[in-house]
């Protein structure tokens, strides 16, 4: 990207990158985006060509994240990492996750070019799978830097290409020189920020561009399989079928029903799929995926216990059998009020009014929580906050607040010094 690219006022240049960036997907006329997938490696060494632009080290590390550090004077300086993460749902906006990347980019290049030198060390981190859609799980990026990766994680199902592009995939993750393992940092001294699009239609609701995040909601998932009995559509009478769509149906109202009834409850059946099915046969069987998420772990629980004694209660009522995956397990994580009440003075500071919200949507800092602490900025999304949709939008003058909102984050003009001495990690 040449010079003239990097041009321009803050806002306008992320999405600009933004556009950049949309241009690799998987499909001609949406952006999808996922792990290790011929595009999220060009997206990767994209970024890393910006990053080197920019002035900064760069590496793409075994599990594909991309890292960019731009050292302190001091090598035995603490590390601030500002973080987000570049893969993408499928039929994905633009700004989800990457947003908080070219943020932390633009940022740390206006650092750079303004000859500022941080009393720590900055790195910036493109997270390489948070949303879990090629493998069902999330989070593979960070947890490798959180030092949480999972082994188990080479045998998920590629469930979005062909057996041979999963060996590729998981050849590619294995042949790097390094194990994800290697890629742990030494938590005690790497903060991480991130912003990200604002997930929800709150920020527009209170009419301001960012919102401080309090907490992130805990989530857990399944997939689940119901096999009935296949038979012809004209010949099996309604009375003998054990038809696995329709126990699914009936799956999927009660999660709505059960979830619409508590606050801060949500549940979502995003995947369902008859394999083979055809419109002349009675499903043999059901595939569907189910999300249950609160802020409160133990709202959540209670909800996941009577939703999975009502599937057994369906299955057994239609003679369906069912086989449950539990895919993901995710605690709610509260945000450091340090880090909570930094960013709400850094907004201040840039003389907006200061909205604090729980996030619904899951994001990498949960990999964190426990080791360091965590926090969250949030953008403003228009077309009523949609984002998991190419409707996602982000103006770029929401985008130009940031920076003087993360230039007092971190009191460019001052020497900072990161809260407490451990290091926070704000997604
Ligand atoms: O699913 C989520 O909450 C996030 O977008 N990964
Ligand atoms: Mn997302």
């Amino acid at each position: 990207m040449g010079k003239s690219e990097l041009a321009g006022a803050f806002g306008p240049r992320v999405l600009h990158w933004a556009d950049r960036l949309a241009e690799w997907s998987e499909a001609p006329h949406a952006l999808t985006c996922t792990y290790l997938t011929p595009p999220h490696r060009r997206v990767a060494a994209e970024l890393a060509r910006w990053i080197t632009a920019a002035g900064m080290a760069t590496e793409i590390d075994a599990v594909g994240n991309v890292v960019a550090r731009l050292c302190a004077t001091d090598p035995n300086a603490k590390t601030v990492i500002l973080a987000s993460h570049y893969d993408t749902v499928i039929n994905a906006g633009k700004y989800d996750g990457r947003l908080g990347v070219l943020v932390a980019l633009v940022v740390a290049e206006h650092l750079r070019k303004s000859c500022h030198t941080l009393p720590f060390h900055l790195e910036i981190i493109a997270f390489s799978e948070e949303e879990g859609v090629r493998f069902s799980a999330p989070y593979i990026g960070s947890s490798a830097v959180a030092g949480r990766f999972d082994q188990k994680l080479f045998e998920r199902r590629d469930c979005r290409w062909t057996a041979s592009r999963r060996c590729d995939a998981r050849r590619r993750t294995r042949s790097r020189r390094d194990s994800p393992h290697s890629h742990a940092r030494a938590i005690a001294c790497a903060p991480i920020s991130k912003f990200t699009s604002s997930k929800g239609p709150v920020l527009l609701k209170h009419a301001v561009p960012v919102g401080v995040v309090t907490s992130i909601a805990g989530d857990v998932r399944y997939l689940v399989t119901l096999t009935g009995a296949a038979g012809h559509a004209g010949t099996v009478p309604m009375t003998m079928r054990r038809d696995a769509a329709a126990a699914a149906a009936e799956i999927i109202l009660y999660v709505e029903r059960r979830c619409a009834g508590t606050p801060t409850l949500v549940g979502t059946v995003g995947k369902l799929n008859v394999p083979d099915g055809a419109i002349n046969v009675i499903p043999g069987r059901c595939d569907l995926s189910v999300d249950i998420r609160s802020g409160d772990d133990a709202t959540r629980d209670a909800a996941i216990a009577d939703i999975l004694a009502e599937i057994g209660q369906i299955s057994l009522r239609r003679q369906v059998t069912v086989d449950i995956k539990e895919t993901m397990r995710m605690p709610a994580v509260p945000c450091s009020p340090a880090i909570v009440d930094g960013l709400a003075t850094a907004v201040e500071r840039a003389g907006l009014p200061v909205v604090r919200l729980a996030s619904g949507a899951g994001h990498d800092a949960v990999m964190f929580d426990r080791l360091t602490d965590i926090g969250m900025l949030f953008v403003r999304c228009g077309n009523d906050g949609v984002s998991h949709s190419p409707l996602e939008t982000v103006t770029a003058d929401d985008v130009d607040v940031l920076r003087p909102a993360c230039c007092s984050m971190f009191s460019f003009t001052s020497t900072p010094t990161p809260v407490n001495d451990g290091i926070h990690f704000c997604t």
